[in-house]
């Protein structure tokens, strides 16, 4: 029997299969942390264990992570007033990424509320956007049931983000585990299973026919085709087609197939680009991927859109046959329908270009730069990658390395803020796959920028709860380039202005040796010639790492192709008197001039 509602909540999310709750306590969920003491944290009962972070938002993003990297619910919690503001970032990263994540937060007592009482923050209106789908406060102990009930299937079944407020004095007050049988209760159950969905036949049809008929077929995969590698695979070879990835997708399908064009966007590869410019069929599917000017010019292509959420169909290209399903399903539908393309020379010229392309990333790895270049820190961590691993990138520089140099293999995990694009998930989603996957190898790609941000104070929720992961392998990679690296050319290549200094350099700061204060591993390198082997010494550290790579921040993260605006912003930022311009163009010419070499 479940003696608060405090301790109902627990029992009660328990029963959903929640085992892990990211939070940071506060007096407004007292009564919350008293049930988590009570099961002594979760060991003795069944109900969650409680996981101390650092910071609000980084509970969110873990919680956040655990949707991605489990496919389960993510929970996280935090007090009343200032706890549940700082959540807020970290779950619009799970609702812009669509990852079902659920928010409890305590409020002042109900006997106080609207009395402009310490801490008092209108959570309901505050969580209105993040929590669209469900947000509210519960203000008797009989609603517990069917608030959690409802919280936890809506963010499952609708792939978001939903809040439940409790007041703290509620979450003291007895529990009522079964409302009474009477006019105005509400009595739910719980649990809830992923229905299978698949388009109707004479749209599956309609989809085989524009696929058919095309000759230059261009498949797109985001993170709703993962689970659906192996059929993702078999329509690509019936069609001849070519698979560029989305960020989020980057895991759908390994690195290492041939026709595989790799990342698409302005961190994507200029295979991806040509086979969006020259086809004549575009198959999208599970893929939110915004940005048009990486797509087929409109009336260039014929598209086909796969997506199981019907709001996001048709809206980066005018498809002619738009099917909401789940991807593995629905291309199994389709598999049947397909005529194998006995022409195969359009795929030939993509896997050519694929070869090109892996020659010219090697080559552009090895470039000199001062000390370290970014991309060879990538490219021997790529090929070292131990089986299984699971790769968190951050926003930043790193996110263009990770995009472009780092070869997944199948079996292997990846992901970051695909959508919001936030700073300061790498160091919490690696954590939360930590705890999800206790026994994989986790890594975190974060610039300096970041890790000041957030990622250094996480280190210590590292170096808390290391000793609970059976396998202690976790490596987080700082870039120290002492800037604001991805902005810096941003500002040059989109706004042609010079670099500002005084937004964009970075104090100094001793990653490696500050790990090493924590009880973690520190490796700090600044020789390329030191490179393999602090990565072999990373790879076997007994426990967490931290390898501060010290990295230039003049090798510029080229986009695919070069526009003229590109050119002429970045030009007249150098003639503006950018800091650094001469590094700036030597670098750039350098990198440039490799995809001239025969
Ligand atoms: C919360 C947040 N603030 C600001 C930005 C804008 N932004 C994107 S990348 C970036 C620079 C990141 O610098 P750092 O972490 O050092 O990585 P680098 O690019 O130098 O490798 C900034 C400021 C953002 N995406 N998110
Ligand atoms: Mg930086």
């Amino acid at each position: 029997m479940s003696a608060t509602v405090g301790d109902f909540l627990l029992d009660r999310l328990a029963t959903w299969g929640i085992a892990r709750i990211y939070g940071y306590p506060g007096d407004g969920i007292n009564g919350l942390m008293g049930a988590f003491g009570r099961s002594a944290n979760g060991s003795a009962s069944g109900r969650p264990q409680f996981i101390q972070v650092r910071h609000e938002e980084m509970a969110a993003f873990m919680a956040c992570a655990h949707a991605k990297f489990t496919g389960e619910l993510g929970v996280c919690m935090a007090t009343s007033g200032p706890g549940a503001i700082h959540l807020l970032n970290g779950l619009y990263d799970a609702k812009l990424d669509h990852q079902p994540v659920l928010a409890i937060v305590g409020q002042q007592a109900r006997a106080g509320l609207g009395g402009n009482y310490q801490q008092e923050v209108d959570l309901t209106t505050l969580f209105k956007d993040v929590a669209h789908e469900y947000v509210h406060m519960a203000t008797e102990p009989a609603q517990i049931r069917h608030l959690v009930d409802r919280a936890c299937r809506i963010a499952l079944s609708e792939r978001t983000v939903t809040a439940l407020i409790v007041p703290n004095d509620l979450q003291e007050a007895d529990a009522v585990q079964e409302p009474p049988h009477a006019h105005g209760t509400v009595h739910s159950g719980a649990g809830w299973t992923a229905p299978r969905v698949v388009p109707l036949d004479a749209d599956l049809d309609r989809a085989a026919r524009v696929l058919n008929e095309g000759s230059r077929v261009a498949m797109l995969v985001g993170q709703g085709a993962l689970g659906a590698a192996d059929e993702v695979l078999a329509i690509a070879d019936l069609l001849g087609a070519g698979i560029a990835k989305a960020l989020l997708g980057k895991a759908v399908i390994p690195d290492d197939l041939p026709f595989v064009t790799g990342s698409i966007g302005l961190l994507g590869t200029r295979p991806s680009w040509t086979m969006m410019q020259d086809c004549d069929t575009l198959l999208m599917v599970g893929s939110s991927f915004p940005y048009s000017e990486f797509l087929p010019e409109e009336g260039q292509a014929r598209g086909v859109q796969i997506d199981i959420d019907g709001r996001m169909i048709g809206i980066r290209y005018p498809m002619e046959v738009n099917l909401v399903g789940d991807s593995a399903e629905t291309l199994r539908a389709l598999i049947p329908r397909m005529n194998r393309k006995e022409d195969r020379s359009w795929r030939e010229k993509l896997e050519a270009e694929v070869v090109d392309w892996w020659t010219l990333m090697e080559r552009r790895a090895h470039l000199s730069a001062d000390p370290l270049n970014p991309q060879l820190v990538f490219h021997e961590l790529s090929q070292r990658l131990p089986d299984g691993a699971i790769i968190c990138s951050d926003s930043g520089s790193s996110a263009n390395w990770f995009a472009r140099d780092i070869k997944l293999r199948a079996g292997m995990m990846a992901s970051l803020s695909g959508t919001l694009a936030t700073m300061g998930p790498g160091v919490p989603y690696a954590i939360a796959a930590k705890f999800a996957h206790p026994h994989r190898p986790v890594f975190a790609l974060v610039g300096d920028g970041a890790m000041q941000m957030n990622g250094i104070n996480e280190l210590i929720t590292i170096a808390k709860y290391r000793e609970s992961w059976p396998d202690q392998r976790l490596v987080v990679l700082v870039l120290n380039n002492r800037d604001l690296n991805q902005v810096t050319w941003e500002q040059r290549a989109m706004s042609g202005d010079p670099k500002f200094e005084g937004s964009q350099d970075l104090p100094d700061f001793p990653y490696a040796a500050y790990a090493e204060m924590l009880g973690l591993t520190g490796i700090r390198v600044d020789n390329p010639d030191d490179l393999p082997d602090a990565w072999d010494r990373a790879l076997t550290a007994p426990g967490p790492v931290v390898f501060e790579a010290v990295t230039d921040p003049e090798v510029p993260p080229l986009p695919p192709h070069i526009t003229l605006e590109q050119a002429k912003a970045l030009s007249s930022a150098l003639l503006a008197g950018d800091p650094n311009a001469g590094r700036i163009i030597t670098q750039s010419i350098k990198q440039k001039a490799q995809e001239l070499r025969p």
